[in-house]
């Protein structure tokens, strides 16, 4: 079957997020179909939204995945795939924006432009959020230095579908309206190790 290169953000600021992280690269590389193609440095960020909590680990995970029979399918597949790793590795519902274990978000599919109705599975019991569209860029992703700056890391020409500029361009316009300190590069993806190193 033909792939897609989808990017996918990892976030976690509860308990030893940077293990959290690591273990989930390789949930997402175990995916059926999937194959790892490139990992971000991992980040410290100030959070963003709510921002009485502990600073994030943020990373940016590039993964070819099956680009499903039918229009749509491919991204929600991954969707529903993402939430079953974020439930086994623990994540508590808690509010929009608030602490996690784990968040995975479906950034970037290919150059698919969707907004489709979640499915029931990919949907989160807390009412505020249930009906919230997937939609395929990430819409917050231009907006957030910890998604822009480890996506650059992987893909800085790549102009997703809808955006005006390239990631490059995009993270240095974030950039200097967070400020430079907002994200922090901690360690770097080794392959061989299967793990960031610093
Ligand atoms: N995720 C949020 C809200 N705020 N802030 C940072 N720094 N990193 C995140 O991953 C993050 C956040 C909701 O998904
Ligand atoms: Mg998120
Ligand atoms: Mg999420």
């Amino acid at each position: 079957m033909r792939t897609v290169r989808a990017y996918i953000g990892l976030g976690a600021n509860v308990g030893d997020a940077q293990s959290t992280l690591t273990a989930a690269v390789h949930a997402l590389a175990a995916l059926p179909g999937a194959s790892l193609a490139g990992v971000s440095r991992l980040y410290v960020t100030a959070p963003v939204g709510a921002t009485d909590q502990p600073d994030f680990h943020n990373s940016v995970v590039a993964l070819d995945v099956p680009a499903g029979p039918g229009r749509n399918t491919g991204p929600i597949a991954l969707l529903l795939a993402l939430k079953s790793i974020e439930r086994a590795f623990g994540r508590q519902d808690r509010f929009r924006y608030g602490p996690r274990e784990l968040d995975l978000d479906v950034l970037i599919f290919g150059d698919e432009r969707m907004a489709v109705e979640r499915p029931e599975d990919g949907r989160s019991p807390d009412p505020a959020k249930a009906t919230r569209l997937l939609e395929v860029p990430h819409p917050e992703a231009r907006r957030r230095l910890f998604v822009l700056a480890p996506l650059s890391d992987l893909a800085p020409d790549l102009v997703p579908p809808g955006w005006p500029e390239s990631v490059a361009r995009t993270r240095a316009r974030q950039e200097s309206s967070e400020g430079a300190s907002a994200v922090r590069a901690i360690a770097v993806w080794d392959v061989n190790l299967g793990r960031w190193s610093d």
